[in-house]
């Protein structure tokens, strides 16, 4: 039994640094130099090439090193057998929460236009929004949404979160499925999306939803880049009724050269950075699945594949 890497684009020498210090007698391959493709049992992949796993008969478990899983499941090549798992991590909920914090307090407080008014050694006073002022709409209430919505309420804000079910969040209104997403948008000033990407989810941000939000909204998308229709958020900035977005991920990443999201002065681009895996903080859970998968025994943060999340 080993355990492979599989990636593509990305430097995978902390994860195999990480997994080594912590146990220095675990036998890790990198894809594609494998020397026993029966020998695989256990994947922990970003990105892998598509059909890639088919060729490894013993692959019982692909661990996502992150917490999305879309990357994985998107592929129509995925062994029918193998348990799909991702990363619930606290360091990656905690980072979630000041990025995204960050995010609506610089829209609030305007400081991308004071650094632009800086440039021009500019001394304009703008208005500005108070926290107690701006309602946050949190698409998704998982891991990662539950605990910016709560944080978000702490600071302050009133916060209406929107999930598939109903549940209990500490200053949090629920919204539910299809029926209620219209009267949840309707008061989100500020809209942030912490939903996985799925076949209902793909392009939820598109002209019908902008067109619910009250006028001047704000969006941040955090999620995946495919949750937007990038053409629908252009024109209603274009038309004033989104003030603008901060988005920290595309449908392709890098973001080209030539995307117009680079110049837009409304719109602040960050590279996937919201909340990053750190390799020495997760492997304890991807070893702890590995010892579990070899004495046959239920893994931890499985994910579903037929609801895709
Ligand atoms: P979870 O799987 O824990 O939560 C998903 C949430 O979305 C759940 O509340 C679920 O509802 C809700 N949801 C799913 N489908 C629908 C739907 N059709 N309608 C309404 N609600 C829906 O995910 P996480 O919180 O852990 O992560 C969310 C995403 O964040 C990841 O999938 C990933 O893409 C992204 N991410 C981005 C990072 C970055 O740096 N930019 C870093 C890490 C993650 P219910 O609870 O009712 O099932
Ligand atoms: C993740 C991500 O899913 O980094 O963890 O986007």
């Amino acid at each position: 039994m080993s355990i492979m890497i599989i990636t593509q684009g990305k430097d995978i020498s902390p994860w195999v640094k990480a997994l080594q210090e912590t146990r220095p007698d675990l036998n890790v391959q990198v894809y594609p130099d494998i020397r026993d493709d029966s020998d695989i049992t256990f994947a922990l992949s970003w990105n892998h090439p598509l059909g890639a796993f088919q060729g490894f008969p013993n692959l019982k478990c692909i661990a996502s090193m992150g917490a999305g899983v879309d990357h994985i499941l998107k592929d129509p090549d995925l062994p029918e057998t193998a348990v799909v798992t991702r990363v619930v991590d606290e360091n990656l909920t905690r980072d979630m929460a000041t990025f995204t914090l960050a995010a609506a307090l610089n829209y609030m407080r305007g400081l991308t236009e004071y650094k632009a008014l800086q440039h021009r050694h500019a001394w304009e006073r703008r208005e500005y929004k108070r926290v107690g002022e701006v309602t946050i709409g949190m698409m998704g209430l998982g891991v990662l949404g539950a605990h910016v919505a709560e944080v978000f309420s702490r600071a302050g804000f009133r916060v209406n979160g929107w999930a598939r079910s109903a549940r209990l969040l500490d200053g949090v209104t629920v919204y539910t499925g299809q029926n209620e997403l219209n009267t949840f948008l309707a008061q989100a000033n500020i809209l942030i999306c912490l939903l996985p990407l799925t076949k209902e989810t793909a392009g939820i941000l598109n002209k019908a939803t902008f067109a619910r939000l009250p006028k001047g909204a704000y969006l941040i998308n955090v999620a995946r880049g495919e949750h937007l229709v990038e053409e629908d958020l252009l024109e209603a900035i274009e038309t004033g009724h989104l003030a603008g977005a901060s988005l920290d991920v595309f449908r392709e990443e890098p973001l080209p050269a030539a995307h117009p999201f680079w110049r837009h002065p409304n719109i602040d681009v960050t590279p996937h950075i919201a909340s990053v895996t750190h390799p020495a903080s997760v492997v304890g859970q991807i070893l702890e699945n590995y010892d579990r998968l070899r004495k046959e025994e239920s893994l931890l943060h499985v994910v579903s594949r037929q609801r895709g999340y």
